[in-house]
């Protein structure tokens, strides 16, 4: 622990000028970086700027970030948690991945599962269609629970594009705790919270097309196939209500009145090839209004299909529930303003975003044309994908072909579609390389701050140490507070970050450090052990044989550091073995483990938490159990013997 925060922070001020300097030289450069990676090296010495953003974004050993940063990592399946301006891993979630470390994926907790029994185990979650484990999952987008337009620390949602599901995080032990496949629809792309005046819903987007009824009946047919929007209980974690839209769904957003939702489709064409999808000059946003739609629902309109009310919404069906506005070829980005008004939907083919002026979608509704609600169609750059705000009526929007991000104004924008001489764009940077997502700091909320930026870029390249065929991503930090963005950080992770929130730290009240013992998530195990006579809370031991299928074992143990309070136990050859451990320990940061040898299992026991794991005893011998989580100096020695005796002939 000898580092000297002073030394620390030059060293990290150099970082800020050797990265400030490329941004600089990027700006004056026009493209100059997408060719030549190493160009802020070489400028360093001339321009030696972003000192004072060097500075700011230290955060030196032992201080706390301002704010927490969530991360979606898309393939990996996981949720992340980053320090923000430090930019420090603090921690993965798994969510609809297997997890090696904890145990997710295997263990018995309980989790709820909507279309399963409510109380699943996180094994189960991975059984997708009551039939073959998914334990990929693709999650695309993080966003935390509403309160009038601004997080409020409940909890955080997210999809998983490869197997059509949406999950919860619980914020104050930051474990999921609810995952949903939700029918009728296919791979769930954009997904967000309503924002006003809480969120009732989440928005779930199906991207791919499909028959409603996908049974094999119709297959080639693709007249026969739709797109559908759902919306989520929160609470219950169940599907409210689903409608069917022309073209398909990509990313999506609500508004801070409660009135609207928004999706971005690019294949208006509903083509099967990339030829199709792109064929036609025009796609479109599908406006989605929320009150018609749960009065329908509430009247019992449409149809019931897979417990869920689905509503149409295509264009020909002239619905109440949607107005589709046209937009230029493939659109991508959905975003709204915090000056509760402008869209922003990001035009990916074309090198424009499209200004939505939501108080005039009552008229669209009523019947005006829906183009009369774009108020402004800025030329920024090629590729703009996504778009980020500061509060203070700026844009940021990815360029993902030119490689930059672009600064706009948006009541400049709107002027100039008015016929004025005035240049919307305040500023470029470049960025490395080829950025998808970017987020500002509560940029996606009512507080917008306008302090940090992070572009999320899907090609690192040249800006690490070579890994390998297989590159990290590269996730760069911005300090956007001055009237210029300084690039601070450059962030390699692992794949693939698509999108993040940042959320100050003030927000997350709740969090704990030890579980409450009676936290619902234990329930179905202590209701066992009560079965079975064992009383979890004055610790016994005990290793059962079930009454009912006497090839079943339960072996209830206690952890304390540096001992289990079983040494040994013994079962048979073949037995489903489930041992059920009681983390004694009420301590900060004393988390126990229990992995079993050679039999490919292993959990997480935080302090005060009971977990469990179920696996079927091997070949007959001596087997070690041990704690794999380092808690003691005597955490060696945390372990015992599994006696597995052979099954009698
Ligand atoms: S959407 S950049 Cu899911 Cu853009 Cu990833
Ligand atoms: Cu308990 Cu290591
Ligand atoms: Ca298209």
């Amino acid at each position: 622990m000898s580092q000297d925060p002073k030394s620390g922070l030059s060293r990290r001020a150099l970082l800020g000028a050797t990265a400030g300097g490329a941004a600089l030289a990027g700006a004056i450069g026009g493209r100059l970086a997408l060719t030549g990676g190493a160009v802020g090296v070489a400028t360093v010495a001339a321009t030696g700027t972003a000192q004072a953003a060097g500075d700011g974004a230290m955060v030196a050993p032992g201080q706390l970030d301002e704010y927490y940063g969530f991360w979606s990592s898309g393939q990996t399946g996981e949720l992340r948690i980053l320090g923000v301006p430090s930019m420090r891993e603090l921690m993965r979630v798994p969510v609809f991945n297997r997890c090696s470390a904890t145990g997710w994926g295997a263990t018995n907790e309980s989790i709820r599962i909507h279309q399963r029994t409510m109380t699943d185990k996180t094994k189960k979650f991975l059984e997708a269609n009551g039939k073959k484990i998914h334990d990929n999952g693709d999650l695309h987008h993080v966003h935390m629970s509403y309160t009038e337009g601004k997080y409020d620390g409940r909890f955080l949602f997210m999809n998983d594009k490869a197997n059509t599901r949406v999950a919860r995080v619980r914020c104050d032990v930051m474990k999921c705790d609810a995952i949903l496949e939700v029918p009728n629809a296919k791979a769930i792309h954009g997904m967000r919270p309503q924002k006003w005046p809480k969120s009732t819903y989440i928005f779930a987007n199906g991207e791919d097309e499909a028959p409603l009824v996908n049974d094999g009946t119709t297959m080639t047919d693709d007249s026969t196939y739709v797109n559908i929007f759902t919306a989520v209980d929160v609470e219950s974690w169940t599907p409210a209500w689903q409608v069917i839209v022309s073209g398909n769904l990509d990313n999506c957003d609500a508004d801070y009145e409660g009135k609207w939702a928004f999706s971005t489709s690019y294949n208006s064409e509903m083509g099967m090839t990339l030829a199709d999808m792109t064929a036609s000059d025009m796609d479109h946003v599908v406006v989605f209004n929320i009150a018609e739609i749960e009065k329908a629902v509430a009247a019992g309109e449409g149809q019931e299909l897979n417990g869920v009310r689905v509503l149409d919404g295509r264009k020909e069906a002239n619905s109440a529930f949607t107005r589709y506005i046209p937009i230029a070829n493939n659109p991508h980005g959905c975003n709204m303003a915090p000056d509760r008004k402008h869209l922003c939907i990001g035009g990916k083919l074309s090198p424009t975003v499209s200004v939505i002026d939501v108080t005039k979608l009552d008229a669209v509704f009523a019947g005006a044309d829906p183009r009369s609600a774009v108020v402004a169609e800025p030329e920024l750059g090629l590729g703009p994908l996504h778009n980020a705000f500061d509060g203070k009526g700026n844009v940021y929007t990815s360029l993902f072909l030119d490689s930059q991000v672009v600064k706009w104004n948006i009541d400049k924008a709107i002027a100039a579609y008015n016929g004025e001489a005035v240049d919307p764009i305040l500023e470029k940077v470049d960025v490395h390389y080829q950025p998808g997502h970017l987020k500002t700091s509560h940029g996606e909320t009512l507080e917008a701050d306008g302090k940090w930026m992070v572009v999320l870029c899907k090609f690192s390249k040249d800006r690490f140490l070579n890994v390998g065929p297989l590159k990290p991503e590269n996730d760069q930090l911005f300090d956007i507070s001055g009237d210029k963005m300084v690039l601070v950080h450059d962030g390699p992770n692992f794949a693939e970050p698509h999108d993040a929130i940042a959320v100050h730290a003030s927000k997350m009240t709740n969090i704990r450090s030890v579980w409450d013992r009676n936290d619902t998530m234990w329930a179905e195990t202590r209701r066992q052990a009560e079965a079975d006579g064992v009383d979890l809370d004055a610790y016994n031991d005990a290793v059962i044989r079930d009454k009912d299928d006497p090839t079943k074992v339960r072996v209830y143990m206690a952890s304390q550091a540096p001992q289990f309070s079983l040494e040994s136990f013994t079962v048979k050859q073949d037995d489903e073995v489930t041992v059920i451990i009681t983390n004694l320990d009420d301590i900060d940061d004393l988390t126990h483990g229990f992995t079993m040898g050679n039999h490919g299992v292993a959990m997480e026991i935080g302090p005060q938490a009971t977990s469990s794991i179920t696996f079927k005893a091997a070949q007959p011998g001596v087997y070690w159990y041990y704690c794999q989580w380092f808690c003691h100096a005597l955490h060696m020695e945390m372990r015992g013997r599994m006696f597995v005796e052979p099954k009698a002939a």
